[in-house]
Formats: C-alpha cells, structure tokens, sequence
C-alpha cells in the first residue's frame, strides 16, 4: 500500500527536502499551500528540485481550522508533518500576534484535525533549539530547560507542549523533533547563512560591495536541512512517539561561518562586513549547542554534511543562480 504524507510548510526549504526524501521512498505527497498574491512563486523550491509536478498541493492555512479538516478528510494521510510557521525570528517582535496565531495555535489546529479526522495517523512537530534561548547547560539535550528570548520561541515552546500533551491526552503518535539550525541552498534569504552566502556570491561577481550583519559573535549548531529532514521521517518510523534533539554537536560563530563563505570565493571577510545595529535583536540567543545522542541512538541518525561542506555548497549554488540570472 502507497503511504500517503500530508506536509505544512511544503513550500519552504524543509518541506522541499522532506517531499523528495518521502519520494524516494515511494510515498504520495500532499502538501497545504497558503496562496499568495504572488501565484506561480510559491513552488520554486519544489521546482528547484524537479518535483514540483510529483507533490499534491491543496489551499489552506494553519490558521483556518475548517481547512485543515477538510484536507486531511480528502487526503486520508498516514504521516502528517507539520512544518508551517512564521519562522524568521527576528521579524516575531515585530508580528508577535501573528506568530502566536500561527507558530502556537496553528499547531493545535492542525493536532485538531488530525484528532477528528485521522487519529491513527503519526504526527511530527517542528519544534527548535530556539527554545533553548539562554541555555541552562553548555550543551542543549532532551532534558535541558527551556528558556524562550523571542515571540517565536515562545509559540515553538507552546507547539512541543501542545504536541506532548496531545500524545499523553488522546494516545496520538505525536513526536516533537527539537531541530537546530539547518541550512542549504533553498534557504530563506532573511536567514544568515543564506543572506552570507548569497553577499559573498555578489561580492565576487562584482554586483556588491558590502555586507551588512547584526551580532556576528552569535554560535550556532549549524546542519543540513538535507540531513535535518530524515530525522524527521525516523521519528515517525518509530514504534513510540517521542521527543528528539536533532543537531551536529558542533558550535561556530557567526564570524567564522561568514569567514569560510568569503575564503571558499578567495575573498577577506573583514574587507566588506559591516556591523550594522539595524540588525540586533531585542534579545539574544547567544549560543546553541546541541547533543543528539538520543537522536543517534534510538534513529540510527548522524549528520552527514559539515559546516564547511554546507557553506561552500551554499556559495557555489549562489554564485550559480546569479550568473544564471544575469543571462536571462
Ligand atoms: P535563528 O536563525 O534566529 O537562529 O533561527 P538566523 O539565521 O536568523 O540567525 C542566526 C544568528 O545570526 C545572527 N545574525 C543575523 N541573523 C540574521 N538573520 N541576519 C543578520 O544580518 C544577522 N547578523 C547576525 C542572529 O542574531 C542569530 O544569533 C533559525 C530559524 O530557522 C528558526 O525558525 C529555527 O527555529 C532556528 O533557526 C532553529
């Protein structure tokens, strides 16, 4: 029997991989697409990949109940993925209603629908090491204290809870995958790797001559969405729901990333980033750290691309789409 997947957030870079790793593993995809006044845009990342004719979409959003209900009683899905949300951290003070109505409650609707209509169907949660915040220990597990710095985490923080308390009330295989950051060439352009990557790309072609950046001394975990979006399908190939950290175990600046993206192009970072306040945030969070033992244990799951490996494929993809575009 064909296993059927319902993605929210399959436009975006995690929802991208994750269609084509479901696939290959011979699923029918279906996917819940927010229509945009942009038509026709939506789907690059899925076009990006040569998948976007082989994945269902179906309109609807996580802030609109009645649409989720209707999708799940027409699609019948055995695994659902909850991906969508507002996700850009910075822009969560400045939308906190919005990132609350979608990034936490978004989630109960869609643990609702799933409830009514498909209760035997299993159930992932993006959840974040953002709700790590101000970390309560040098490296972030299962069982660390969280501690939310921004509206976004705080929602993420209510989406694990509501997802944890919907496993422990109605008995649903409801898993929470606490994902560190997780990069790739389908990256948000507000989001720093990508934001560095696609400067650096500008920079050596000659079209830009600065990159202006908030606190470079913050750390992160930084993955592969690639590798990130497996973990995600492993937690609901599990016999027991559960909850997992998922990240690489290594911490870098964002000085050093910045660093590797410039060198990989034979350029000095410090001859074009600028420090520009326009970019701090309210508050902080100033390193993560993750530990993924659980995660390697009972998965079987390990990263299989290193920072260095993710930037320069990040620059390279860059450097390519925009001489491609300078073409066109
Ligand atoms: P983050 O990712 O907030 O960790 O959340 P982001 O790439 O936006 O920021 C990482 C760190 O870089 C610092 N920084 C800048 N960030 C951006 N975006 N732009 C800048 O110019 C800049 N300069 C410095 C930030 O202050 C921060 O410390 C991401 C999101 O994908 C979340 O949705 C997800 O839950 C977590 O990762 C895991």
């Amino acid at each position: 029997m064909t296993k059927r997947a319902l993605i929210t957030g399959i436009t975006g870079q995690d929802g991208a991989y994750l269609s084509q790793w479901l696939l290959g593993k011979g699923y029918e995809v279906h996917g819940v697409i927010r229509r945009s006044s942009h038509r026709g845009v939506e789907d690059h990342r899925l076009r990006w990949l040569g998948i976007a004719d082989k994945v269902h979409l179906h309109d609807g959003d996580l802030g609109d109940l009645s649409s989720l209900l209707r999708i799940v009683q027409d699609t019948g899905p055995d695994e659902i993925y909850n991906l969508a949300a507002q996700s850009f951290v910075a822009s969560s003070w400045r939308q906190p209603v919005l990132t609350a109505n979608i990034t936490a409650v978004g989630v109960t609707n869609m643990l609702e629908a799933m409830r009514i209509e498909a209760p035997r169907a299993r159930f992932y949660q993006a959840s974040s090491s953002e709700m790590f915040g101000l970390i309560q220990e040098p490296m972030q597990r299962e069982t660390t204290p969280f501690y939310p710095r921004s509206p976004y985490a705080a929602a993420k923080l209510y989406g694990h809870w509501i997802t944890v308390n919907y496993r422990e009330s109605f008995g649903l295989h409801a898993s929470s995958g606490i994902l560190f950051n997780h990069e790739s060439p389908l990256r948000g352009i507000e989001f720093v790797t990508r934001k560095v990557s696609d400067a650096v790309a500008r920079i050596k072609l000659g079209l830009s001559r600065e990159l202006r950046l908030g606190n470079i001394d913050a750390k992160r975990d930084w993955g592969h969405a690639r590798d990130y979006v497996r973990a995600m399908w492993l937690m609901l190939q599990q016999e027991k729901p559960d909850d997992y950290v998922v990240a690489t175990g290594v911490t870098t600046t964002v000085r050093d990333m910045c660093r590797i993206a410039f060198g990989h192009v034979g350029l000095e970072m410090e001859k074009y980033v600028v420090i520009d306040p326009a970019f701090y945030r309210p508050a902080e969070v100033d390193v993560l750290l993750g530990d993924a033992t659980k995660a390697r244990a009972r998965l079987g799951w390990a990263p299989e691309t290193d920072l260095n490996a993710l930037i320069t494929e990040m620059v390279d993809a860059d450097v390519e789409r925009i001489k491609r575009e300078a073409r066109c």
